[in-house]
């Protein structure tokens, strides 16, 4: 038996504040607990994930400090239009900061107007509570012009981090002028990743952070086409955990993980092994990004009887699609490649953003999904007010939408639960009532593997 290690110096160390620190930790645990641990038939490749959210503020963050003695510089990011590529091409450590636990919404009110949404407050809370050891430990946060809430909201933070902060400047046009400022940003950023590292970044070294990054979507992609497989080889919740812990972990620990995961999913296809029955509803998710832990529409739709098969969301598909070239002899074309390939996230901030629809549709039509719920933080304008030109088209296309407006609270569970479901028993009987959701109760899953 391995021996716990005490990480409560470290965590003293960066300054975190210890009591409610462990009241984070405790309600972290007793939830993914109930969400993840409870589920069935899971494949064993899950029991790393389960590892790396046991050590999510441990182990991990170990590792990243031994990077920092090591002369390593950590960056943290807010946004999937922070480059991955560029921090490893300087040999940093890049670090998801997105938050999604209701935590310290108190104190975040002091500096946020109410109407802010809770990702937003969630990171202020996180950063006036000291209870994110990712925060803590970076040399630089990159904060990114995107929606008018996070901006502005940078004005003030830039203040509370303890690193460098830089605002990462944004177009919010898909012009010919916004992939300029895209460009203009990215070599600024280059510039100080130089600076803050005193490493200067070479065609070798982004190259290899390209190919890096790259290595990591496509594992990503061959698992959002594995899970779309009837019966599904691995559930929603899990899907979307890999895609959360594709913002912290070590990028080629990760990709090997994930690969390890699918070569499994592969054989449960194979052998028609399923978390779940055949002929489960099937959901797709569009909209706001969920960061870790924030778990909640994704258990009360599984909870439901549905499965869900796609996510178009930063944390999900739209992180990930494409790839970058990894093709040119300058520093300067790389970066052109770079902007390209980024260039093509369709961010509820451009305007307009007809590919997101597009993109969701698509993704719908590819899992053969039963319906789309589009989730949308309470206060979030730029995906709220895109929500119904997204139902529309989607559902031009033939799949109903049910759209669900939320925060981070537990106040509204079974007012979402009733609305979920009702949803779930309209796409049962569009099917014909072929199957009904008892009707599972007394199925086969398969087995397990
Ligand atoms: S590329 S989605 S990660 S900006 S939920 S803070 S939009 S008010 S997170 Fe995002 Fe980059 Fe876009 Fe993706 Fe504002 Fe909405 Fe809050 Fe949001």
């Amino acid at each position: 038996m391995t021996e716990k290690i005490d990480y409560r110096p470290m965590w003293a160390e960066l300054g975190l504040d210890l009591k409610k620190h462990d009241a984070l930790l405790n309600a972290l645990g007793q939830t993914y607990a109930d969400i993840f641990l409870a589920q069935e038939n899971r494949p064993d490749g899950m029991s790393y994930f389960d590892f790396v959210m046991s050590e999510v503020h441990g182990l991990r963050i170990k590792e990243i400090m031994d990077a920092k003695t090591a002369g390593k510089i950590v960056v943290g990011s807010f946004c999937v239009f922070v480059p991955e590529e560029l921090v490893l091409a300087v040999d940093g450590v890049n670090v998801g900061l997105c938050a999604g636990a209701d935590f310290g919404t108190d104190q975040a009110e002091r500096y946020l107007p109410r109407n802010t949404c809770a990702l937003i407050k969630s990171f202020f809370g996180f950063s006036l509570e000291k209870v994110c050891p990712y925060l803590e430990s970076c040399d630089l946060v990159v904060g990114e012009n995107t929606c008018d809430g996070k901006k502005k909201a940078y004005e003030t933070f830039k203040d509370m981090v303890t690193g460098e902060f830089m605002a990462l400047d944004m177009p919010n046009t898909k012009s010919e002028e916004g992939r300029n400022i895209l460009k203009r940003a990215y070599l600024d950023l280059v510039d100080t990743l130089e600076r803050i590292s005193g490493k200067t970044i070479t065609v070798d070294s982004l190259m290899a952070g390209i190919e890096m990054v790259n290595a990591k979507r496509k594992a990503m992609h061959r698992l959002a086409r594995l899970r779309r497989a009837d019966p599904a080889p691995i559930s929603g919740l899990d899907a979307l955990l890999a895609n959360q812990v594709f913002f912290y972990d070590n990028p080629e620990r990760f990709t090997e993980s994930v690969n390890k995961l699918c070569d499994e999913l592969e054989q449960r296809i194979e052998k028609k092994i399923g978390v779940t029955y055949e002929k489960t509803p099937r959901i797709v998710i569009s909209g706001c990004p969920m960061a870790i832990p924030n778990w909640k529409l994704p258990s009360i739709i599984e909870g439901a009887g549905a499965v869900i098969v796609g996510e178009e969301s930063c944390i999900g598909e739209r992180g990930t699609q494409n790839l970058v070239e990894a093709d040119g002899d300058t520093v300067e074309s790389l970066i052109d490649n770079l902007v390209d390939r980024y260039f093509t996230i369709d961010c509820a901030v451009f305007t307009p953003n007809p590919t997101r629809a597009e993109h969701a549709l698509q993704i719908a039509m590819d899992a053969k999904a039963d319906g789309v719920i589009h989730y949308a933080l309470q206060f979030c304008s730029p995906y709220q007010m895109e929500a119904p030109l997204l139902q529309r088209a989607v559902e031009q296309g033939g799949v109903p939408v049910l759209r669900i407006d939320t925060d981070y609270s537990q106040e509204d569970v079974g007012q979402l639960r009733t609305r979920v479901e009702a949803f779930i028993e309209q796409i049962v009987e569009a099917l014909g009532g072929a199957i009904s959701l008892d009707d599972h109760e007394s199925g086969s899953k398969g087995g397990s593997s």
